[in-house]
Parts: structure tokens; sequence; C-alpha cells
């Protein structure tokens, strides 16, 4: 049978480049696109089907789950860190509620379920280049609502052999869709901000290093796992590492003077340096490498090249 895919918090940074991945390598009309809200024009709306569904409402994916046949959910539906620290309660409803809503779905209806996770889930104390197996202490309420994602997938998996599968995403640098509410958003704005007005101001400080991705990287690397045979996926199904490229804002912002030379950038940190200090500065990710055969194709001058002929086109 065809694949028949349904996708929550479609309207997201990813979800608006992954719906239109998806509906290239599938029948765009076997692959619902959900969300929350609905914003006009969105270029999702117009290239295949598209519901409203708030990811909280059980009945409701179970109905859509029925009357398309649907054998595949791409679940993004999430509060990112920003926004998840301003109100927690909401973030651990809609990442750690929402998620068991589509586990518990897709255990009654056979479905294979893609959950991603993020860099979020280590602490200050994960080394700075981060193994994928070493304790998870994060600090903030988005990453505990991600470890508690990866620990229900794997369970959901051992206990009920539901399929499910997760990357722990970098920050993701995108030119398609805002970026919904992160830490990492500053690598996103940047650009809009040089192109527009040549000046941004950074909410991180300049030698801050993140673990970063260029999205086609990310989009690439979840419909990898997602073909990848299921057993050849080991106990880290739920959150794999993989690295994209890390770099400060300083280097980014010497990547940015390669295309606009009076390009500047002050800085004034806020709450959300916090964030980013918790987190490590790179991502070790031979495993990803060894069982499902990942590999970055952006650096950094590559991904802001490509920013710069997303956003001037
Ligand atoms: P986003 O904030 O851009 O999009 C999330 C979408 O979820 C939004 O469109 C929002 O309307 C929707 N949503 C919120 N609450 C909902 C609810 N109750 N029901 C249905 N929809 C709801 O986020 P994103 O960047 O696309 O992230 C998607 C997933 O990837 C999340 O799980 C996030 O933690 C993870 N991730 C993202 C990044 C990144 O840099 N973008 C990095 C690491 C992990
Ligand atoms: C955020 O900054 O919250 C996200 C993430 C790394 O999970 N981009």
């Amino acid at each position: 049978m065809a694949t028949r895919i349904l996708v929550t918090g479609a309207l997201g940074q990813i979800g608006t480049e992954l719906v239109e991945a998806l509906r290239d390598n599938y029948n765009p009309q076997s692959v619902i696109a959900t969300d929350i809200r609905d914003v006009a024009n969105h270029s999702i709306l117009k290239s295949g089907p598209f519901f409203i569904l708030d990811v909280l409402d059980g009945n409701a994916l179970e109905k859509l789950v029925i009357e398309f046949q649907i054998d595949t959910i791409y679940h993004l539906a999430a509060l990112l860190s920003a926004t998840g620290e301003k109100n927690p309660e909401l973030c651990e409803r809609v990442n750690v509620g929402g998620t068991k809503v589509v586990f518990e779905c897709a255990k009654k209806h056979g479905l294979r379920v893609y959950a991603p996770s993020s860099i979020a889930v280590f602490g200050p104390d994960c080394p700075d280049l981060a193994p994928q197996v070493t304790p998870l202490n994060p600090t903030t309420v988005y990453g505990k609502t991600k470890v508690n994602g990866e620990q229900l997938g794997l369970m959901y998996w051992k206990q009920f052999g539901v399929d499910i599968r997760g990357i722990r995403y970098p920050g993701l640098i995108s030119y398609k869709a805002p970026a919904g509410g992160g830490t990492t958003d500053y690598a996103v704005e940047i650009f809009s901000a040089a192109i527009e007005s040549g000046h941004y101001d950074c909410f991180v400080r300049g030698d801050t290093r993140l673990p970063m991705m260029y999205m086609e990287d990310a989009i690439r690397a979840t419909l990898e796992l997602m073909s990848t045979p299921s057993e050849q996926l080991g106990d880290s199904r739920a959150g794999y590492n993989i690295a994209g490229c890390s770099f400060t804002v300083d280097e980014l912002v010497t990547s940015i003077r390669r295309h606009l030379p009076s390009f500047t950038c002050s800085f004034n940190p806020d709450i959300r340096q916090q964030y980013a200090d918790s987190w490590p500065n790179e991502i070790e990710d031979k495993l990803a490498r060894k069982e499902w055969l990942w590999i970055p194709e952006f650096d950094l001058d590559r991904m802001v090249d490509a920013m710069f002929v997303g956003l001037q086109n």
C-alpha cells in the first residue's frame, strides 16, 4: 500500500519544508498537513490537504488517521525553548502530552512515527563535544520535555513495538519560514536583518558557539532516517545525534561579511544566553553515520551562501 502521511505542527519552520519534501516524494494528496493555527496563503495550504488539529485532541487525530488511512505520522507540534520557558506548563502539556497522544494513536493503529528531539536534551554537565550516550540533565523545561519524548519513544518501541524514530536536531537555519521561538533563532534572524538594514542586534554574545544545521541537511537526514530498515537502528532510535556545522556568532558575522562587507552586529545578551550556555558546542554523530549512513553536506560558508541566494530570490 502507498505511504499515507500526517504531519502535526506543519506550518512551523521545519514543517514548511518537510511537507513540501514529502509531497515531492509521495502522492501530494497522501500527505495531510495539520496545525493548531492557520496561516493565510501559506505554501503548504496550496500544495495538498490541510486541517486544523490541536495535537492534544486525540479523538480529532484518530478521526483523521482513520479517514485518510494514515500509516506514518511526522510529529512536529511543539513549543521551542524560548517560548517554552515563558510558559512552562503549556510547554510540558504540548510537548509531552501531545507526544503521548500521538504515540497512543500510533500504538492503536499500527503507525510509524517520526518525533524530533533536540540538542536541548543536553545540560551543563555534558562535554563540549556532546556524545550520543551521556547523562541528560537539561536545565530548560523544553530540554526536559525532549528527554521525556525520547524516553517515551524508546519505551513504546521496546514494550509495544511501535516504530518511533527521532533526531536531536541542532539549531536549524532556513529562509522559507520564520524560526519558531527558540534560542537558536538569532542564526536565522541575522540574515534578514543583514539584508534589510545592514545591522543585527544579537541576543547572545559573539563568542557563543552552538551546533547548527542548514535545513536542507535536516530534511534529508529526516527522510534518510525514516527510510532506513528498522533492524539497522539500535537503542538511540528515538534521539540520534547529528552534526551539521558549529560556529560562534562572530564567525557567522565574518561569513556574512563575504556578501555584505559593511554588515554590523551588536550584542545584548538576554535570558536566552543562559539556555545557549547550557547546551554543548558541538555534536558527535558517529552512531548516526554508522547505523543509517548520515553525512552532512553544508559547512558554515556554504550555508551562508545558500541563505543569501534563498533570501535574495
Ligand atoms: P515551530 O515552532 O516553527 O513549529 C511548531 C508548530 O507547532 C507551529 O506551527 C505551531 O502552531 C504548532 N503547534 C503548537 N502547539 C500545537 C498544538 N497543540 N497542536 C498542533 N500544533 C501545535 O517549530 P519547528 O522549528 O518546526 O520544530 C518542530 C520540531 O522540531 C519540534 O519538536 C522542535 O522541538 C524540534 N526541533 C526544532 C529545532 C529548530 O531549530 N527548528 C531544533 C531542534 C528540535
Ligand atoms: C531552540 O533553540 O529551542 C531550538 C532547538 C535547538 O531545539 N532551535
